[in-house]
């Protein structure tokens, strides 16, 4: 399965007026994490290879998904908002003028094919603690190979 695999910035539409409210607004089928204020929601979320995990910015603030760098299977490309290619692009692009930001109501996929362990975090927030995990399973019955990398192993180099 060939989805897109990048950036789908699609606005929200009209704007609702209940901040703090929007988890339960926006269709949960449209999107497999959200994120409030400083966390992402879940945090953690296990899929089979070959998935598309769609995040959605449900809240006001601006974030990013950002994967630490080499904090993911080797096989395994490096995935940001943006489109960035390393680590260093994405952290560079934000200081420069918040490239690569996910406002309200924009999503960003990304599609797993490489089973393993995916650290990712929000640029502006993780101070904040805003860091999330996706756990890719192989879809084959009977294998359980999951490849596990230092998680959060982020370099700044
Ligand atoms: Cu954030």
């Amino acid at each position: 399965m060939h989805r897109r695999r990048f950036i789908a910035a699609v606005g929200s539409g009209a704007t609702i007026a209940l901040a703090g409210c929007l988890d339960a607004i926006a269709d949960a089928s449209e999107h497999d994490i959200g994120m409030s204020i400083n966390s992402f929601r879940p945090d953690t979320l296990t899929v089979t290879a070959d998935t598309t995990v769609t995040w959605r910015n449900t809240s006001s603030h601006g974030h990013t998904v950002t994967a630490f760098q080499d904090a993911y299977p080797e096989e395994a490309s490096f995935f940001a908002t943006g489109g960035y290619e390393t680590e260093d692009q994405a952290v560079d692009a934000w200081k420069n003028d918040n490239s690569g930001v996910l406002t309200e109501g924009q999503t960003f996929e990304y599609e797993f094919t490489v089973p393993g362990q995916y650290d990712y975090y929000c640029i502006p927030h993780l101070d904040a603690g805003m860091v999330g995990t996706i756990e890719v399973t192989a879809d084959t019955a009977g294998r359980d190979s999951v490849t596990t990398r230092s998680p959060r192993a982020a370099t700044f180099v």
